[in-house]
């Protein structure tokens, strides 16, 4: 594949990018295109006709003659390579033209590319015929081999079987840009692999029906966005979790006198925001929908009521005014009203949280039950993305910080140490540069003086203020590049995928969420069974011998939440998806350019499509690769022994081009490929189908 530009185009030399500028002249010869960024900014297609000096004189497609610097200009790739799967296939890496790779594909409702492993993902922001059934039989006995996400997770599939060896796969972008729907088709694919013995699939694929209802809520961004921390206050244009919209819109009349249900409107925790509906989105139907999907996961009635009353709680506790201090004994206990309000939201928070995570275990329990367990596992993780807004605050900052570990999962990945390997192992390796972003996660992580302890520490000095909190940041983390304090109580991040503004106002508090012992045991004293086990839980975790026994801000435990996630994630192969968001309209058919680049920039994909094409993606020890392949050596050469020189005479029977591959010390190396083209005869012979002597003799692989 790697070869098929030159293959064609026998007088179409291959430059590297760093080459093009003594090859203007071949180009403005062979009357080659070029792609040229015009006065707009927008990047078009012309000819070269004459240079001087560093300016160029381009007649572009459209009849019009510019005068632009040579430096903006860069060479366009052959018409054979438009739309080419894989942008490892095109001649030429440069911005334009693997926008407009991207930009034809899409245009074609091809809206997965690879980027040598990685797969990226343009987000349709409409239905795409690519799903259905015949989809997954086609992808599962590789009819097809187009980029997809059932590719991206037949692979991992047959990589954990093969290997044994658990598997993730990984999926990032921006807040809108398509992960969760991403995750969804991948385990709609793996459900269907494991459908056929257990009947799992539609349980499977229902569990994020109902976590999506208590999980995800409408942003700017994203109108289903999955999200955290959104209980008690929210900005404009934003919603609660969809849930409580659902409940109130969707309840049976029974239920809805049960729990002295109201419409949305009445609630304060869901009015704050004068956004209670969403185009298109009928939350009464979603709740049918809802308790349909709650019967399929075999959640109980009596359990589906519980989680009703909980949310029902919720909503009244936000209509809790501390104005006037009547004779309730659990308001007289607070003393002063913030304070009160402090305890509410903190409270409201707390049942909302506990009920989430109780639904996911039931949830867990239930996907458990029964099934033989093989102990190997794929891991889909899809997280909140990456945000920024005008205004940023706490919650921002653990979902950019989340992102920002992410990257650098990627990066270590798919840059060091690969590079690191390439290089331990002697073999010849040209260095690609990447963007490190340990220096950006040092500022947060490090430990004492980072903006987490800093904050842990401040949220624990009851005379502190967000105002001292700011102060003491920039006071102590000035000296990092990623940092900058900023007026009134601000600070900016200079995050992977750009700089963000966080305003301080919040954090202590947020941070804190601390849970009054009083509010435990007003939990624990209910009649009913939820609060009581919310409640308890708690107390267990207190109880802990390892739990360290000052307070844990939310952020030390989003950190070491992110934490052992990542470790596992490091023990497992990863497969990487990269979503795009073409427009911010959530708009279908709209590809911005300026938008599609920024994100291929700041995420490195660009970087990973030149690693990729120059590098060797497939290793194996010198054992693995002798034993696998060994027996296929014809009689002459049997005579060798160790697995360096069986490895050797292999590669020399089956005519592997030398340009293919490279020994290392311990293994070898091979270009994209060669090993599928190896692993393919070796099961021919095995199943008998191939004599081997015949078929290899001077046959290339
Ligand atoms: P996100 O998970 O990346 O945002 P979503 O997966 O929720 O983004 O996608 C946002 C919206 O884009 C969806 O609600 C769909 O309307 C549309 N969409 C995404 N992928 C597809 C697809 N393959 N086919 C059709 N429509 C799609 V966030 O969770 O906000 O970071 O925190
Ligand atoms: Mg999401």
């Amino acid at each position: 594949r790697a070869n098929l530009a030159t293959e064609h185009l026998p007088s179409m030399p291959r430059f590297r990018e760093s080459e093009w500028d003594d090859n203007i002249g071949y180009f403005i010869k062979k009357k080659l295109r070029v792609w040229c960024r015009v006065p707009k900014g927008q990047w078009q297609l012309g000819h070269i006709q004459s240079t001087l000096g560093a300016k160029a004189t381009v007649l572009l497609l459209d009849g019009t003659v510019v005068k632009v610097s040579t430096g903006e200009l860069h060479p366009a790739n052959p018409d054979i390579l438009e739309g080419v799967d894989d942008l490892i296939q095109l001649s030429y890496l440069n911005e334009p033209s693997v926008l407009h790779n991207l930009q034809y594909r899409y245009s074609h409702d091809s809206i997965y590319s690879k980027a040598g492993p990685v797969l990226i993902a343009v987000n349709p922001f409409k239905a795409v015929q690519c799903y259905g059934k015949d989809f997954v039989t086609a992808y599962r006995k590789k009819l097809l081999n187009k980029p997809h996400v059932f590719a991206i997770a037949d692979t991992a599939y047959n990589e954990m079987m093969r290997d044994e060896k658990n598997q993730s796969i990984i999926i990032s972008g921006e807040s809108g840009a398509g992960k969760t729907e991403t995750a969804k088709v991948a385990m709609q694919y793996l459900a269907a692999l494991g459908g056929g013995s257990g009947g799992v699939e539609s349980e499977i694929l229902q569990t994020s029906s109902v976590l999506e209802a208590f999980g995800n809520a409408k942003t700017s961004r994203n109108d289903n966005s999955s999200r955290f921390s959104r209980v008690v206050q929210l900005t404009h244009e934003e919603r609660s979790y969809h849930i409580f919209y659902q409940l109130c819109a969707g309840a049976p009349s029974s239920l809805k006198d049960r729990l002295n249900l109201k419409t949305a409107s009445v609630y304060n925790y869901l009015n704050q925001s004068d956004c209670l509906v969403i185009d298109d989105v009928d939350d009464a139907r979603n709740f049918q929908m809802l308790m349909e999907a709650f019967d399929t996961v075999q959640i109980s009635k009596e359990d589906q009521e519980n989680a009703f009353e909980m949310l029902a709680a919720v909503l009244w506790l936000g209509n809790i005014s501390f104005q006037v201090i009547d004779n309730e004994n659990h308001v007289e206990v607070v003393a002063d009203e913030g304070k009160a309000i402090e305890t509410r939201d903190a409270l409201a928070k707390f049942i909302y949280a506990s009920l989430f995570d109780w639904l996911v275990e039931g949830i867990n329990k239930l996907l458990a039950l029964g099934k033989r367990c093989t102990g190997r596992s794929i891991s889909i993780l899809d997280i909140y993305g990456f945000e920024s807004f005008k205004k940023n605050s706490f919650e921002q900052f653990c979902i950019n910080y989340a992102n920002e570990r992410l990257q650098q999962h990627f990066n270590r990945h798919l840059f060091k140490l690969e590079q690191e390997e390439y290089e331990s192992d002697g073999i010849d390796w040209t260095k690609v540069d990447f963007e490190d972003n340990q220096v950006c996660l040092d500022l947060v992580e490090k430990k004492p003086i980072g903006l987490i302890s800093l904050l842990d520490e401040e949220s624990n000095f009851p005379k502190a203020t967000d105002l001292t909190f700011a102060n003491k940041l920039k006071q102590h983390l000035n000296g990092n590049p990623c940092f900058k304090g900023e007026r009134g109580g601000a600070f900016s991040i200079r995050h992977y995928a750009g700089e963000v503004l966080y305003g301080t106002s919040g954090f202590l508090e947020k941070n804190r969420d601390s849970l009054h012992s009083d509010t435990l045991q007003l939990l624990s004293s209910c009649s009913c069974r939820l609060p009581q086990l919310f409640a308890s839980n708690m107390l267990n975790q207190f109880l802990k011998p390892a739990s360290p026994f000052h307070h844990m801000g939310v952020s030390d435990s989003q950190k070491q939440s992110v934490g052992t996630k990542f470790k596992q994630l490091e023990s497992s192969t990863p497969h990487f998806i990269r979503c795009i968001k073409p427009n911010n309209k959530q708009l279908p058919g709209m590809f911005e350019n300026d938008l599609v680049l920024e994100q291929l920039r700041c995420c490195g994909v660009l970087e990973v499509v030149r690693i990729s094409r120059s590098g060797y993606p497939t290793r194996v020890t010198h054992q693995e690769f002798a034993r696998r392949y060994g027996f296929l050596l014809s009689e002459d050469h049997r005579a060798c022994q160790d697995p360096l020189s069986i490895s050797v005479a292999v590669l020399q029977q089956f005519d592997i081009l030398p340009d293919m591959y490279q020994v290392g010390y311990t293994k070898l190396y091979f270009r994209t490929g060669q090993i599928a083209a190896l692993e393919d005869t070796r099961k021919q012979v095995l199943h008998g189908t191939l004599e081997v002597q015949k078929r290899f003799r001077g046959q290339r692989v």
